[in-house]
């Protein structure tokens, strides 16, 4: 990539906005300017984009192609300026011209092609693979709209759509000449020649255009720029004549209108499954068309292609490559099944049993009928090569089709070489309990890769101040191996290092305050505890269990006004799936606990709620540096990792957490002493189920705080709630708490109580909050895709082509 000084990037800036819309840096509005260096950056790395391109030809080595029906990269500008070496250059050189980049960045809209964790670990690898000079892929969906905006609305979240693409987007390529056709519906009959050989002949359906529009996925200083290719719909010319009607014309381009706002479970949509194939189709189709390209055999496919299949959505990828090797390339099955299984892996994200995809027969024969006939075909061979193997029940538990549904996990698992979990909890949770009957089957197959975050946006671009405090502390290698991270470990007792964070912490701490003040109207003390729960409203997550210790501290004010806790402002970021009602329920009731709160002067300020707006990778980057605690309070065994609980921990905050996820790993990298731990474990969750002694209703009776606490959903303490906070009671005490909320409060609040004594000694604070992020290093998602590169992709980097 070519480096600039300051002088020729102003240069360069001004001409290049004269060229676009001729005009005077003076004249031009914060869009323009966007514009204007948004295209001076793409036609900077587009050489590097191309040379990357020829190189991973040249070198004929394996590549990886990482499917995921999300990507969530957020925005781009400034994480493509530090990858490209230029942001400091270019903050400067704007300055000169009288322009704050950070206006620029605003004006560029959020890319939230992805609900939540799933999505923004996806975009974390892109980061990651690019940045490690891997060669690998992304293939998803560029949906029309992306993750809707939350608003509230009398305390009420209400969705709006995400119109992202209005003003265009800089980074993407439309790549017409890579454009394939995908078929969709009608019949398939098959034919048999002499030899045997079965041809398929479609009858019906309709034949789509997939359009792909790649994005440059810019390596940290290395000047490798991968892609991520993301799959239009468009109605194909030769059959124009064929899509006359609204209806039909509004068929087609729903395929890639809007992204499934739902992150557990979407029941059975057709939209949903035609999605999938359309995806899945165009990527695996445009694999293989370049990987003939290549001129190698057929055979020797595994040897350059691996494709990861990122949670079950992409599952199809297993069937439709076999349809290709089969249907297209004359390959036998026998082949065809041995290659398939060494290109594909798997990951899991869940073991939440709603969230297992499963999809009934009619449905995926009327959207992909060629697709299901080979599935059958896979699931008849699977039993028959397991018969007198295995037991008759292990068999039916593990086929992938059972009561008329086609199990895609089950797909994923059987025509993969590696299925792997997202923490060593969840992994060992996969092996033992959720996915045992596969373990027995292919135990080698099972392995753990713990998530990672893309540590570049997290610190260097989201957190500039605590980044000074590190370089001048602890010099810059950090910010190229994170694991350097523990050189700070020296200064924990260096009063002038630990007030320094303390000071950058600060500074963080008031930009958010602002933030919030001017989109809450709430005033909040910078010096008080920031208690930070970011992350997508689920029961299992509990956001319900913070509110009811919330309501616990109000109480207990209003009874003592002088209670000696440390003030705190509890600050809560999630979206709801716009169907799950118990979740919006949860808004409310937060969004009117805090209107109380907020307004009761009673209290002297010690407590302040507030339930941000449209939580997004933006918003984010606002409040994770400024964090002080971070709630990672599931249910145990309930998340599969978390990746928030990396992000805070690595900003200094300190992390309450129950032991589930990746908290065991966090526990395990800072030690007991700097985190919180409280609640049931993953072993007594299971026992409550085996055991079926779990009675919330008794805890009630018994307990007078959770009492005091639980009423006041019910009378009338809270304002407005009358429905939501009869649900949520009714949750608890009448359909038994299924995510023991009651069972762990008292744990919670110790833990809470032990929390607000460390804060008051603010040097015990400070250190604790220094070996959170020296010990962060480890989550770096850098880390994470060098083993998948390994242990699952068996790729290698390719090595950088020179500077020009
Ligand atoms: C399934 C069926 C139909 C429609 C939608 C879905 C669907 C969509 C999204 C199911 C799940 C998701 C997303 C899941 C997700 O984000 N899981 C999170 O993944 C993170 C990355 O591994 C983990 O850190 C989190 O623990 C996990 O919850």
């Amino acid at each position: 990539m070519k480096k600039m000084n300051k002088k020729e990037f102003k240069q360069c800036f001004s001409r290049r906005l004269a060229e676009k819309f001729a005009m005077e840096v003076s004249d031009a509005s914060p869009s323009e300017l966007y514009q204007t260096l948004g295209s001076l950056m793409t036609s900077a790395y587009s050489q590097d984009w191309r040379q990357t391109w020829q190189d991973y030809r040249d070198a004929e080595q394996k590549q990886s192609y990482y499917f995921s029906i999300e990507f969530l990269p957020g925005k781009m500008l400034k994480s493509n300026l530090l990858n490209m070496g230029w942001l400091e250059t270019v903050e400067a050189g704007l300055l000169e011209l009288g322009i704050q980049l950070d206006d620029l960045a605003e004006i560029e809209p959020d890319m939230a092609l992805g609900n939540g964790g799933l999505g923004r670990l996806a975009s974390c690898f892109m980061d990651s693979i690019a940045s490690t000079g891997l060669p690998g892929n992304g293939n998803g969906i560029r949906y029309e709209y992306g993750l809707f905006k939350q608003r509230f609305v009398d305390n009420y979240q209400v969705e709006l759509p995400d119109e992202w693409l209005q003003k265009g987007n800089l980074w993407e390529v439309r790549k017409e000449s890579k454009a394939v056709n995908v078929r969709l519906g009608g019949n398939v009959y098959l034919s048999s020649d002499e030899m045997g050989n079965l041809t398929p002949h479609y009858q019906d359906g309709m034949v789509v255009r997939a359009v792909p529009y790649d994005t440059g996925m810019v390596g940290y200083q290395n000047n490798i720029v991968n892609t991520m290719r993301l799959w239009s719909v468009e109605i194909p010319a030769e059959e124009e004549g064929n899509y006359r009607s609204v209806e039909a014309r509004r068929t087609v381009e729903d395929l890639t209108s809007v992204l499934y706002p739902d992150d557990s479970n979407e029941a059975g949509r057709r939209l949903r499954l035609s999605q999938e194939y359309f995806f899945v189709s165009a990527g695996v189709q445009s694999i293989l068309r370049y990987y003939k390209e290549l001129k190698q055999p057929i055979d020797k496919i595994s040897q350059y292609v691996a494709i990861h299949i990122n949670d079950t959505h992409p599952a199809m990828c297993v069937a439709e490559f076999m349809r290709l090797l089969i249907d297209e390339e004359n390959v036998s099955w026998e082949r065809a099944w041995n290659l398939t299984q060494k290109v594909m892996s798997y990951t899991n994200h869940t073991i939440m049993a709603e969230a297992l995809e499963k999809w009934s027969i009619p449905m995926m024969k009327s959207v992909c009928p060629r697709i299901y006939q080979i599935i059958e075909e896979i699931d008849r061979r699977f039993v028959a090569e397991m018969t007198g193997v295995q037991s008759f029940d292990l068999i039916q538990r593990t086929r992938i089709i059972q009561n008329d549904q086609v199990h895609m996990a089950h797909l994923a698992i059987i025509g993969s070489h590696s299925t792997n979990g997202v923490a060593k909890l969840h992994s060992d949770l996969l092996k033992s309990v959720v996915l045992h009957d596969f373990y027995e089957l292919y135990p080698a197959r099972f392995n753990n890769k713990t998530n990672g975050i893309a540590m570049r946006r997290w610190t260097q671009l989201a957190n500039p101040s605590m980044s000074k405090v590190l370089d001048e502390t602890i010099g810059k290698t950090w910010r190229k191996t994170p694991g350097d991270l523990r050189l700070l470990l020296n200064y924990e007792n260096d009063d002038q290092v630990l007030n320094n964070l303390a000071a950058a912490k600060l500074t963080n701490k008031k930009r958010l305050a602002a933030y919030i003040q001017e989109n809450c109207g709430v005033e909040v003390n910078p010096h008080a505890i920031f208690d930070v729960q970011i992350k997508r409203l689920h029961a299992y997550k509990r956001q319900l269990l913070n509110l009811l210790h919330i309501i616990k501290l109000y109480l207990e004010l209003k009874e003592n006004p002088d209670l000696p806790i440390e003030p705190r402002v509890f600050i809560f970021g999630a979206k709801a799936a716009p169907s799950y009602h118990y979740a919006k329920s949860i808004i409310k009731v937060i969004n009117e606990t805090a209107s109380l709160i907020n307004n009761d002067d009673s209290i002297h300020n010690k407590l302040k709620i507030v339930f941000l707006e449209n939580y997004n990778v933006s918003l984010a980057e606002r409040i994770i540096p400024a964090a002080d605690v971070s709630e990672q309070i599931s249910l145990a065994s309930k998340e599969a990792s978390g990746t928030s609980n990396m992000k805070l921990m690595l900003n200094g905050a300190v992390t309450i957490a129950t032991l589930d996820g990746a908290n065991v790993e966090i526990r395990d990298a800072v030690g007991d002493d700097n985190i919180a731990i409280f609640g049931l474990t993953e072993e007594e969750v299971y026992q409550y189920y085996e055991n079926k002694t779990y009675h919330a209703a008794a805890i009630y009776e018994q307990d007078n705080v959770v009492r005091r606490v639980i009423d006041t959903l019910i009378d009338g303490t809270i304002p407005n709630i009358h429905s939501e906070g009869q649900e949520i009671f009714d949750s608890l005490i009448k359909y038994n708490d299924e995510y023991f909320v009651l069972r762990d409060f008292e744990a919670y609040c110790i833990a809470q109580m032990s929390i607000d004594k460390a804060y008051k000694y603010q040097r015990r604070w400070l250190q604790i909050s220094l070996r959170n992020i020296a010990n962060a290093g480890r989550f770096s998602s850098d880390h994470t895709v060098q083993r998948y590169a390994e242990d699952i992709w068996q790729i290698e980097p390719v090595f950088a082509h020179k500077d020009d």
